[in-house]
């Protein structure tokens, strides 16, 4: 804990997207940070100290103060440097949208793609026509973003979406993000050329060695 001295320090893994969320939330605002890299494996006494409830990453600490859970981490970015660009609009009721779409989105790719690694042949086919058909429910709840600026739901998605083919490449499926609606591709395909999230997300072949790690172990 000695000698972290700045006044931003974000802990994370280089694979994690939560802790990329909280990286493009800092960059975009452009707020300067260090960096600490976690190790899982073993817990590190800072993040110990700062997360004794969930011990996980991402955490930020700012001004010696530790802010955990995602969510809490970008509105708290969010709020306290009020500079735009905004992460979550003003209006409560378009908050409260995005509040709902980053949770529902979050829990859904959790589920789904838990159920296709876990399973094989038609259950896992199905599986994925699940995971295709949830993207749709999001067009049809309106969900209102932005195309010129980057918020809150983008920073959500993108930090997983657009590793869709490191995805398919280390489960061996084809998620197929090109059967979802083209609105939700297209946009996927948006971030993924966005300059600040070409930087901020994992190395492909890196990452895809890690899934596979991660994936064997989960079977
Ligand atoms: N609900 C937490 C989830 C964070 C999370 O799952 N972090 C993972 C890395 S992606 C972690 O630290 N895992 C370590 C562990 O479970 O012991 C949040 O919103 O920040």
């Amino acid at each position: 804990m000695e000698g972290k001295q700045s006044e931003v320090v974000l802990t994370g893994t280089w694979g994690s997207s939560y802790c990329k969320r909280v990286e493009l939330a800092l960059k975009l605002k452009g707020i300067p940070y260090e960096y600490v890299e976690e190790d899982l494996a073993n817990k590190s006494e800072l993040l110990l100290h700062h997360n004794p409830v969930h011990k996980k990453v991402s955490d930020l600490v700012h001004k010696g103060k530790a802010i955990v859970e995602l969510l809490v981490v970008l509105e708290y970015i969010d709020d306290h440097w009020n500079n735009s660009p905004k992460l979550l609009p003003i209006d409560p009721y378009r908050r409260s949208k995005f509040r709902f779409w980053a949770n529902f989105y979050d829990q859904r790719t959790k589920e789904g793609t838990s159920s296709i690694i876990m399973s094989k042949g038609e259950a896992q086919e199905k599986a994925i026509e699940d995971m295709i058909e949830w993207n749709q429910e999001r067009f049809l709840g309106k969900l209102p973003f932005d195309d010129q600026n980057l918020e809150l739901l983008d920073i959500i998605v993108s930090t997983n979406a657009c590793n869709y083919q490191a995805f398919n490449e280390a489960v061996a499926v084809v998620m197929s993000l090109e059967k979802t609606p083209p609105e939700f591709f297209s946009w996927v395909n948006a971030l993924k050329g966005q300059p600040l999230i070409k930087d901020t997300l994992p190395p492909h072949d890196k990452l895809v060695a890690k899934m596979k790690r991660k994936f064997i172990q989960s079977i």
